[in-house]
Order: structure tokens, then C-alpha cells, then sequence
């Protein structure tokens, strides 16, 4: 489906929690929204969860209109990604500014907030794994990754069969970067990534078949993508199963025409980034 009709059923069913969360108002009884909530930037995301607004929930009454403070104002991008041009094969898709900064800050706040980070020690960045279940995503700020998840589903980015039960979130510092890598089968061949804080470059290298290692040049690179903070990098099919993907260990590099997302010389200074990765796990 294409964004603009995603604009207009966002358009629709806006009205319809407008309605809903009026008519609650005007009853003057704690009021539930089904199948849509309203943001403070008044979007509406999809399929989430039934939510009582209570008295903390709703910030203030003007006029007719009741303004709900505390629901993460996460929307359905209006504008396409950007995406690599043929011959490179479809399934990377890039939306910079996918979310403002007031989310930025609250889900780099969220991320923050846990205890049970590890260090890695070849590395030294920090990750985080969040599967579902083991953290009620719903709850208190976690309801920034119900409501991203939510919106990936209605962006057609996870199957709502095989919806996003994975999160890990990575901290790098200075000019930490990850080794090329996989993400391997026990995941669908789906990736959703969110950067935050600072920007870097992401890349992805062919996989070699074990016949090929030592004959095939395996520094070439299949695409660079300038992940900047607040945007989303999806990848699926062959981008997951043929390539490796990872980030240079580099304070600053300058991006070249080959590097989506990015103006041509653009200079890119490492600083301290937080990402948030998707993933069905099976
Ligand atoms: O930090 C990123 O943008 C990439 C993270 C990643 O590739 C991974 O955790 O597998």
C-alpha cells in the first residue's frame, strides 16, 4: 500500500478516535479507545492495545477537545523510502526523520532507564535484549516499542503473523562500530532498525560461499547507507540472506555519491549513538 493511502486511512480513523474520545469526554467517565489512540500531534496509530485515559492520561481539556499527553506520537511515514537503485536488488528501504525528537529523547531515555546491559569485550559497546515477554513492552515508556512495532506491522515492514517480538538496542561510543555480520536464520529475514543520538555509515558486503573465500574479493562493497539519528533503516530478502551487513570503526568519514541517505562530501563525525533493532525471533 502506498503512503498516501496510509495518509488516508490515518486521516479516517483519526476522526473516529476524535469521535470516540470526545464522546468519553462529554460522558465525563473514564473513557477507552479501541482499534486506534490519538498522539499529542494528533496521529493515530493502529491496533494497539485497548488504553484507559485516566486523569494522568489526559493533559488538558480546550474548548470541546481533549489532548492526550502521555501517547507516543509515533506516525506512518508520509513520504517513500529512499532505496538503491536497480540493478541492486529490492528490500532496502531508508526513512530518514521517522520519528521527532521529543521520541528520540524519550526512547533513548527508555533504553537508558534498563540495568542488565552487557559489555562486549572484543568490542566494548554495549547491547541490550529485549525479547517480548520478558519485559512487558507496553508498560510505562515501553510503549514507544509497542507503538513503533504497531506501525511497522501497518507499514507492511513484519507480516502481523510474524510481528516484531525481538529488540536490541546497541550503544556505541566514540568510534565504535560491528564486524560484518549475519543475523542468521533464527530470525525471519526481516530488519528494522531505528538509530538515535548520532550518525553513522551502514554497510553491507556480499557473503562468500565457502568456495568462493580467497578467489572472490570479499572488500567489495553491495551498499552504504548513512543511517543519520531518527531514521529507520529496513532490509529483507537477499539484503539479509546474501549480504553481511556492519559499521566501521571510524571517528569521521566523509560519504561518497555510492552512500544512500547522504549529500555528496558530507562529513560524518561520530558521536555516542543508540539503535533499536527489530526482529522476529522463531
Ligand atoms: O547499530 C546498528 O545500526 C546495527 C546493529 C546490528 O547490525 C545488529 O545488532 O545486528
Amino acid at each position: 500500500m502506498s503512503a498516501l493511502d496510509f495518509t488516508a486511512m490515518m486521516r479516517e480513523e483519526k476522526k473516529i478516535a476524535k469521535a470516540k474520545l470526545k464522546n468519553a469526554s462529554r460522558a465525563g467517565v473514564e473513557g477507552e479507545i479501541e482499534g486506534g489512540q490519538i498522539s499529542s500531534e494528533g496521529a493515530v496509530e493502529e491496533g494497539i492495545e485497548k488504553k484507559k485515559i485516566t486523569d494522568t492520561d489526559t493533559g488538558k481539556i480546550e474548548g470541546n477537545e481533549t489532548i492526550v499527553n502521555s501517547i507516543p506520537p509515533i506516525a506512518l511515514p508520509t513520504a517513500p523510502p529512499l532505496s538503491p537503485p536497480s540493478p541492486a536488488p529490492a528490500g532496502l528501504d531508508y526513512y530518514a526523520d521517522f520519528i521527532d525528537e521529543e521520541t528520540e529523547m524519550a526512547i533513548a531515555s527508555y533504553a537508558r532507564s534498563h540495568q542488565n546491559w552487557n559489555t562486549l569485550k572484543h568490542a566494548k559497546r554495549r547491547v541490550l535484549e529485549i525479547p517480548k515477554g520478558d519485559v512487558d513492552w507496553g508498560g510505562c515508556d515501553g510503549s514507544y516499542i509497542e507503538t513503533l512495532c504497531n506501525v511497522l506491522i501497518s507499514m507492511g515492514v513484519f507480516p502481523s503473523k510474524l510481528p516484531p517480538n525481538h529488540l536490541l538496542i546497541n550503544e556505541y561510543t566514540g568510534c565504535q562500530g560491528i564486524l560484518p555480520h549475519t543475523d542468521g536464520p533464527m530470525y525471519n529475514s526481516t530488519t528494522a532498525t531505528l538509530s538515535l543520538e548520532s550518525s553513522t555509515i551502514f554497510y553491507f558486503k556480499k557473503r562468500l560461499r565457502s568456495d568462493e573465500i580467497g578467489v572472490v574479493n570479499d572488500e567489495v562493497i553491495g551498499g552504504k547507507v548513512l543511517l543519520k539519528p531518527r531514521s529507520l533503516v529496513v532490509f529483507a530478502g537477499d539484503w539479509y540472506e546474501k549480504y553481511l551487513h556492519g559499521i566501521d570503526e571510524e571517528q569521521e568519514e566523509e560519504c561518497g555519491l555510492d552512500v544512500l541517505g547522504a549529500e555528496e562530501g558530507e562529513s560524518v563525525v561520530r558521536g555516542h549513538r543508540i539503535s533499536l533493532t527489530l526482529r522476529h525471533k522463531y
